[in-house]
């Protein structure tokens, strides 16, 4: 019992919150790069505010985020100590296409991840690569609008073989798009989209969308072909919704917003699009620009597994009523009156990660893997640089609990597990540092000063030993 004695136990990172080396190595630049912190960054990520380049007035932390460039053998070799079996991270679309594009890949790009992935395969580390994890070249974002453009089909199409190619025998996990229902919530990361005054936002969101589910179906076919070994994932930013109570109306709602996020994954996971989203882009008077071969590629190339991530539950608006709202993921949830929270709001609930587990495996019945979970928490260290994080321990042994229990007694299928940040890195949502999620503590700030020395939190150890039990010990 318990997990499967090939459990892919690991951390999470994405390329712009940890890599930095922002213009170094021939890399172009990206929407990523440029998005600031403060109080803009919000209305940027949500397409709302054009922000397409740097200026003098705003701190990027993006720019060099912790160095990982240029530590990445150092902080390999410290997953490595904890007995990572897995390594979640993303390649920067602009370190291999700077433009996104031109015809012919920079070398030196591709050979920064080969050296990485080398280095995994050294310490025994699987590497699971998100191929794009909310980046997006500025140049298609300029020249061709992102996502809302099905030009971009062939500029990813064209990352993918050369990823795909370069990387065949040191890569076999994939994901095609970080969190791809983030398109309707903060569609600038998304699918790199701002909106000019007066546009039909819906419009665009969803036709980005349908050109990131054909870009996803021919990516799955075109990794099966170029190497059959190569496991393709969906990921959704998880979290099922709970009704505010037992009135029809509100379950109903909880429902409707389970679907608004359900949607994408249904295509990915099943191949066609389900008749409740069709329905609801009639009614909304959303006509999408498809062609018939579309179809048949979502239809023939479904994801192998159902990746996730998953910080907190959600609970529905209720109709015509009063409720407190609190931050969440991205997106804001109503207050569960029944939960604790963060200190950023996110609503802490490890029997929420059981319900989504099951949630997801009686919607698809495919493997399962948990790519990202994890606390955001200010983290103070003791005069030794040392962080007691008994916090973040306590956090990920309920969740580790709560998916034993979905694996244990409700019987999914569940491959793998990665917190999120297994290293402090800039958070996403508010470009922070002092938002950390790491085992690994790096001596950085908000203003970008520090060290960037790195120092094992107590969850390190905790951590290590979870791993080598297999899940036993928390
Ligand atoms: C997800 C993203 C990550 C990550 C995480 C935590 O949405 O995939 O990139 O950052 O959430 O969010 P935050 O950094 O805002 O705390």
């Amino acid at each position: 019992m318990g997990f499967r004695s090939d459990f892919l136990w690991g951390g999470a990172t994405a390329a712009n919150q940890c890599e930095g080396g922002y213009d170094q190595g021939g890399r172009g630049l990206a929407n990523v790069d440029v998005i600031p912190t403060g109080p803009d960054r919000s209305a940027i990520i949500q397409g709302k505010e054009k922000m397409l380049a740097f200026d003098d007035t705003h701190f990027y932390p993006a720019k060099e985020a912790i160095d990982m460039y240029h530590h990445y053998k150092e902080d390999i070799a410290l997953f490595a100590e904890m007995g990572f079996k897995t390594y979640r991270l993303s390649i920067a679309w602009t370190r291999i296409f700077p433009l996104g594009d031109e015809l012919e890949p920079n070398e030196e790009g591709l050979l920064f991840y080969q050296r990485l992935f080398e280095e995994c395969q050294k310490h025994g580390i699987e590497p699971l690569v998100t191929i794009t994890h909310f980046d997006c070249p500025i140049h298609l974002i300029k020249e061709y609008g992102g996502w809302r453009n099905r030009k971009m089909l062939t500029f990813y199409e064209r990352l993918c073989r050369t990823v795909f190619t370069r990387y065949k025998g040191l890569v076999r996990y994939w994901l095609t798009f970080n969190e791809i229902n983030m398109i309707l919530h903060a569609p600038f990361l998304g699918a790199g989209l701002c909106f000019e005054p007066g546009e039909d936002e819906e419009q665009v969101k969803y036709q980005a969308a349908h050109h990131e589910l054909v870009a996803s179906a021919i990516a799955t076919k075109i990794a099966h072909e170029i190497d059959p070994e190569n496991q393709v994932g969906c990921m959704l930013a998880a979290g099922s919704y709970y009704a505010f109570n037992c009135n029809p109306e509100n379950v109903w709602s909880s429902r409707t917003k389970d679907r608004q996020n359900y949607f994408f994954i249904d295509v990915q996971a099943r191949g066609y699009y389900p008749t409740y989203a069709l329905k609801q882009m009639e009614q909304a008077g959303i006509e999408l620009v498809t062609e018939e071969k579309d179809f048949e590629l979502l239809a023939e190339h479904t994801v192998d597994f159902i990746s996730f991530s998953y910080y907190s539950s959600r609970v529905a608006p209720v109709k015509d009523g009063e409720q407190a709202e609190t931050a969440g993921n991205i997106f804001a949830s109503v207050k569960n009156p029944f939960l604790e929270a963060s200190e950023w709001g996110w609503q802490i609930d490890p029997l929420g990660l059981r319900i989504t587990l099951n949630d997801i495996w009686d919607r698809y019945q495919k493997p399962m893997f948990i790519v990202e979970n994890g606390l955001g928490a200010v983290d103070v260290p003791d005069e030794t640089g040392y962080v007691e994080d008994d916090y973040r321990i306590d956090y990920l042994a309920a969740h580790i609990q709560a998916m034993k229990d979905a694996v244990e007694l409700d019987g999914v299928d569940l491959i793998g597990y990665n917190t999120w940040g297994c290293i402090d890195l800039v958070s996403a949502g508010t470009g922070e540092m002092k938002k950390r999620y790491g085992f690994i503590y790096v001596d950085r700030d908000n203003e970008g000063n520090g060290t960037l020395k790195r120092t094992k939190k107590k969850s390190f150890d905790w951590y290590k030993q979870v791993i080598a039990s297999n899940g036993e010990n928390l």
